[in-house]
């Protein structure tokens, strides 16, 4: 995949507006700050494709961005304690909007904070993936604000607060070096050649 060649598609804010899935997607999801959208321009390397804050809740609609034949999906984060209780349940409409609607989602990458254990909704939203027989990666961010001593220890302590642990696919990640970025182009990779190959047959 030429990652330079993406572009920008559109954004939406309520589900009502989402058009029918016509392209296999890779969603972004995880907490409000977590790094989504730092993520997406790290893979593009774009400064500012996606927007990105130091206040949560900064992509409060779903973001659309193409390359080649793929969707990639810039979803809002979820567990922002400030938001009011509209926007929590816009926010809940949008998310089941995308997720229950027959879209073909080749994989999810679920971002968790690498400095803490996961949070409850983290864990919801990991189990919402595995109930639905949704593929997913979990990246680990902002790597590169720990200690390697510091790193190590996250790692032990995921294996037990993530169910499933050995099963799931971990990869450390910083948006701000890089670190990481090599394996999860070539999950990404690895998807757009089956796509293509599925497309030829
Ligand atoms: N040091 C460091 N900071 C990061 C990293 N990734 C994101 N950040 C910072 O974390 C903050 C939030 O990043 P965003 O990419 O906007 O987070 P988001 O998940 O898109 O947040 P919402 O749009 O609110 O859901 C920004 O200040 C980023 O600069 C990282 O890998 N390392
Ligand atoms: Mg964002």
């Amino acid at each position: 995949m030429n990652y330079h060649n993406v572009a920008f598609e559109t954004s939406f804010g309520l589900s009502s507006q989402l058009p029918p899935s016509d392209l296999p997607e890779i969603a972004f999801t995880g907490r409000s700050n977590v790094g989504k959208s730092s993520m997406i321009n790290r893979l593009f390397n774009r400064k500012r494709l996606a927007r990105v804050s130091a206040t949560p809740g900064k992509t409060a609609t779903i973001n659309f961005f193409r390359l080649e034949g793929i969707r990639f999906v810039d979803l809002p984060g979820y567990g922002y304690a400030k938001v009011s209780k509209g926007e929590k349940q816009r926010w809940a409409g949008l998310m089941e909007g995308y997720f229950n609607t027959g879209r073909s989602i080749e994989l999810v990458f679920q971002l968790v904070d690498m400095r803490h254990p996961p949070s409850k909704d983290d864990l919801q939203m990991i189990d919402f993936l595995i109930q639905n027989e949704l593929p997913f990666v979990v990246i680990l961010t902002k790597k590169d604000k720990l200690s390697k001593r510091e790193q190590s220890e996250r790692m032990e302590g995921l294996k037990t607060e993530i169910p499933y642990a050995d099963q799931i696919t971990m990869i450390p990640f910083s948006a701000e070096t890089g670190e990481g970025l090599e394996e999860i182009k070539q999950i990404i990779d690895e998807i757009a050649e089956e796509i293509s190959s599925d497309e030829e047959n």
